[in-house]
């Protein structure tokens, strides 16, 4: 199943622990990698009084189900040192699936389409430079789209010269 992911640091070497996300996400046997975006230096979106996240977004093919996808997301999160005090909060690593394929889950530990994925900048604009022609049928728009009618005012800036490959 096509699948979209938006990975934010806010703590410690933010470049780094994306790069490290990206490489135990990769090592999943029923994960493919397909595109990864270029890495954005983005505006706290929620509580303001922190420091600035670098985020990025990720296309994947996999035979995993939501769930497990979530499982190992979770692993991933745990192993890079997250640790859950608030919501919107600093974090080592957030992995947060926003499209799975036109799959909907709406269970108690997993929501897909991601509920908030429309109204944030630092996940549209990754987005939309990985796959902006990506006609996402829970929204009737393309990706491209849906940032279009963004109406965030948060600053997302592309840093051409952090890589994650
Ligand atoms: N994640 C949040 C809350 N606010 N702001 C930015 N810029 N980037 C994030 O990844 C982010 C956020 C909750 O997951
Ligand atoms: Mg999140
Ligand atoms: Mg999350």
């Amino acid at each position: 199943m096509k699948t979209f992911l938006s990975l934010g640091s806010n703590l410690g070497d933010k470049l780094k622990n994306l790069k490290e996300a990206v490489n135990q996400i990769s090592q999943n046997k029923e994960i493919q990698v397909v595109k990864v975006s270029s890495v954005y230096e983005t505006e706290p979106f929620g509580k303001k009084d922190q420091d600035f996240f670098l985020n990025i977004a990720v296309e994947l093919e996999t035979t995993l189900s939501p769930q497990n996808l979530l499982k190992m997301i979770l692993e991933i999160e745990t192993k890079l040192g997250r640790e859950r005090k608030e919501r919107f909060g600093a974090r080592t690593i957030d992995i947060d699936i926003l499209v799975f394929g036109n799959l909907v889950v709406c269970e108690e530990n997993l929501k897909i389409p991601h509920p908030e994925m429309g109204k944030r900048n630092f996940v549209l604009e990754p987005l939309n430079e990985i796959a902006g022609n990506y006609f996402c049928e829970h929204f009737g728009m393309t990706f491209a789209l849906l940032l279009e009618n963004c109406s965030d005012s948060c600053k997302v800036i592309i840093n051409e010269k952090l890589k994650i490959n």
